[in-house]
């Protein structure tokens, strides 16, 4: 209970500080929490809203779009040169520099393109996705987007990053086999141990960019896990200190909680 209070507060309030009235594309993330962003901006009424194209990052996100009778864009329709005005998402965990931790939901491949479209992001979380480190909570690893015929190739190399026995994402009670991506994708789960951010490495010895016996920096292991073979994305989301993990991303707003 608490926790869908917390969701749908932290949605409302990102809405109203962050949707302005005279935005004309609004780009919509995956999840549970973002149903209640979607919540608030359908309660703004047509007035509000008529003007407005959502943008959206997957089925489930589409769905969402349609139900709430707000008009449907795509990125591959975005005109040359132009981004989205805002993008709001949820995240599955939540560091002190805003770093992310997407792809709970097996979205995080078109999250980050339509986040990365966007002039601003703005994360919208509860209270548990906030941690120190990322890592220290979530603990089912980093959800990282691959192609199926090269998983066996990344679960190797992950190992020798020093992840903690990651493993192909299996399908839901009723899906025989992998979890499949809007993409055609499978997703791995890689634990690591929770992540140090670059200024860390006065207290840890571990300097940016860098990792000591399977302890990473954010930025170093988004660095090499977004370069190994067979790997589409990763779901290392940005860094409000300058740590852009997301290659051209915008960096995050805010995140509520
Ligand atoms: O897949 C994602 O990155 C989603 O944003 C997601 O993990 C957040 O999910 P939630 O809002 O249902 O916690």
């Amino acid at each position: 209970k608490l926790v869908e209070a917390s969701k749908r507060l932290a949605a409302f309030q990102a809405v109203k500080e962050h949707l302005d009235p005279s935005y004309t594309r609004v780009g919509i993330g995956s999840g549970s929490t973002v149903v209640y962003v979607v919540d608030a901006i359908a309660a703004l009424g047509p007035g509000v809203t008529a003007g407005m194209s959502f943008y959206p990052t997957g089925a489930q996100s589409e769905e969402l779009i349609e139900a709430a009778g707000l008009r449907l864009q795509y990125i591959s329709k975005l005109p040359a040169g132009t981004q989205l005005d805002v993008a709001f998402d949820g995240a599955d965990e939540v560091d002190d520099d805003l770093n992310l931790i997407k792809g709970g939901g097996a979205c995080l491949w078109q999250e980050k393109i339509v986040a990365a479209s966007a002039k601003k992001f703005v994360c919208v979380a509860d209270f548990r996705k906030l941690s120190p480190r990322l890592g220290t909570s979530w603990k089912k690893g980093i959800p990282i987007e691959v192609l199926p015929m090269a998983a066996p190739r990344v679960l190797d190399e992950l190992k020798r990053m020093g992840s903690h026995n990651p493993r192909v994402r299996p399908g839901l009670p009723g899906k025989a086999g992998a979890i499949v991506t809007d993409n055609g994708m499978w997703i791995i789960d890689a634990p690591f141990t929770p992540l140090h951010l670059p200024k860390d490495s006065a207290e840890s010895g571990i300097r940016a960019g860098n990792e000591d016996n399977g302890v990473w920096t954010v930025d170093a292991l988004a660095d090499r896990l977004i370069k190994i073979p067979g790997v589409a994305e990763i779901g290392l989301f940005y860094g409000s200190n300058g740590l852009q993990v997301a290659s051209g991303a915008q960096k995050p707003v805010a995140a509520y909680f």
